[in-house]
């Protein structure tokens, strides 16, 4: 059982691990690419080693040195079938880019997961790449599902959620169509497969007013080299802690904050808090700076609308700042969280109430009356690595101790997450 007790003083300067979701596209379009893609500052988390391992059992030859990866692509049509099911863990990202890929080859496979992502929807998947002319069977819209695949159509999708996901997995499928494909989301999400697809060398068209992307199918991919900048949603969790305790000043550097990420930013400004940008750069096409942050007197504010697509990982540390904010917050238009890799808003009011705050859950967010003392209890992780980031965050300022249940679920997306915790925290 892992315990935290209350930050007297947080100092230092960290750094975070590579971005999670740039990570996953480079191991995806380094497969298909001819040539060598050199990835630097890779995340070595659990999701990210799911795509890898599924990738070299379709004859990818990826090769590991640290958080340095190359991957020998293949060429666009280059994967051979696997002669096993694939496995994405507890990895939605792998599960739904993967799908666009696999929809586009001439041989079926199988994909499953952990139990928890056993329980998350892939119908947001199956429906458009049934339209482009797949086959999938699957457990009532969920894992295991078998792909089969061949050549497709292309087709002008109106997606119903806005989810980078869903998005990849079209435009990736969009690769192996007979034409053009489109995706129109009702917000922007995640840019991170349009700009990397680009680099790659793939002929797309953005209108990010009409929240559309189109594709042009059969690019000859060619391999790149490229940089991982920081993950926001790694840094975002020492953003807050530095934010939320009262004698705090740190800095984390290299955060990637491409602004279909960075709603974070905007929502610690809009709360009062001391947030300094430095060195402001870009990094393989996309936009890095250091960020420091000091204890803050916050304020509640609402979170609703466009911005959620950009910071939907942040939310449960969302939560936590406003539980340390005076006044209330509202969070809406969220009910993504309830389909993550636990259900975020049960999690979270479960957790945070156990904690002292005032918090009632909604069908699509939270209102948090938050400038409550706040104090240790057990929290439940559900497995769920932001959850248990999140809750060891608002541990900090809480009185007394507080433990987990189960840890290591950090190892998701940020397996040093603790023994960062541990640097800057200063009994
Ligand atoms: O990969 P997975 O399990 O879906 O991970 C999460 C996370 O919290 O790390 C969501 F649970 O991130 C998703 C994110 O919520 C990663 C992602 C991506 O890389 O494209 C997009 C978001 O999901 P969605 O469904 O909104 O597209």
């Amino acid at each position: 059982m892992y315990c935290i007790k209350e930050a007297k003083k947080l100092r230092g300067e960290i750094t975070v691990p590579g971005d999670k979701s740039i990570s996953h596209r480079g191991i995806m379009l380094g497969s298909l690419a001819e040539g060598d893609t050199r990835l630097h500052g890779f995340l070595e988390g659990a999701d990210c080693l799911s795509s890898i391992s599924c990738f070299r059992k379709m004859g990818i030859d990826i090769v590991r040195d640290g958080s340095d990866v190359t991957i020998h692509g293949k060429g666009l049509h280059g994967l051979k079938a696997p002669s096993e099911i694939l496995d994405a863990g507890n990895s939605g990202t792998t599960t739904r880019l993967m799908s666009g890929i696999l929809a586009g080859q001439d041989f079926f496979s199988t994909i499953t997961g952990d139990d928890s992502l056993k329980t998350r929807p892939m119908k947001r998947v199956i429906t458009p790449l049934e339209k482009m002319g797949a086959t999938i069977d699957s457990e009532n819209g969920c894992l295991p599902m078998t792909i089969h695949g061949g050549k497709l159509h292309g087709i002008d999708y109106i997606s119903p959620v806005a989810s980078a996901q869903v998005k990849s997995c079209v435009l990736f499928a969009g690769l192996f169509a007979d034409g053009k494909t489109s995706v129109t989301e009702p917000a922007v999400s995640r840019n991170h497969t349009e700009l990397m697809l680009k680099g790659f060398g793939a002929s797309v068209i953005t209108d990010e007013k009409k929240h559309f992307v189109q594709v042009e199918p059969e690019p000859k991919l060619i391999g790149q080299e490229i940089t991982v900048p920081g993950d926001i949603s790694s840094a975002a969790y020492f953003l807050v802690a530095g934010l939320i305790c009262q004698d705090a000043d740190i800095l984390v550097k290299n955060v990637n904050i491409n602004p279909t990420r960075a709603g974070i930013l905007k929502v610690i400004e809009a709360m009062g808090g001391d947030i300094t940008y430095l060195d402001r750069r870009t990094v393989s096409g996309e936009e890095v700076a250091d960020i420091e942050v000091k204890s803050s007197s916050l304020h509640g504010t609402t979170v609703e609308g466009d911005i959620i697509p950009a910071l939907i990982d942040e939310l449960p540390v969302i939560a936590v700042m406003a539980a340390y904010a005076s006044g209330q917050t509202v969070i809406k238009d969220a009910a993504e969280l309830k389909v993550k890799e636990s259900d975020r808003i049960a999690v979270v009011t479960e957790n945070l109430k156990a904690m002292g705050c005032d918090i009632t859950a909604t069908d699509d967010g939270f209102i948090i009356n938050g400038g409550q003392p706040l104090h240790g209890t057990e929290i439940k992780t559900q497995k769920d690595h932001r959850i248990a980031m999140s809750f060891a965050i608002a541990a900090l300022n809480a009185s007394g101790e507080t433990t987990f249940d189960d840890p290591s679920c950090v190892n998701i997306s940020y397996p040093d997450f603790f023994k960062t915790l541990e640097l800057i925290h200063e009994n």
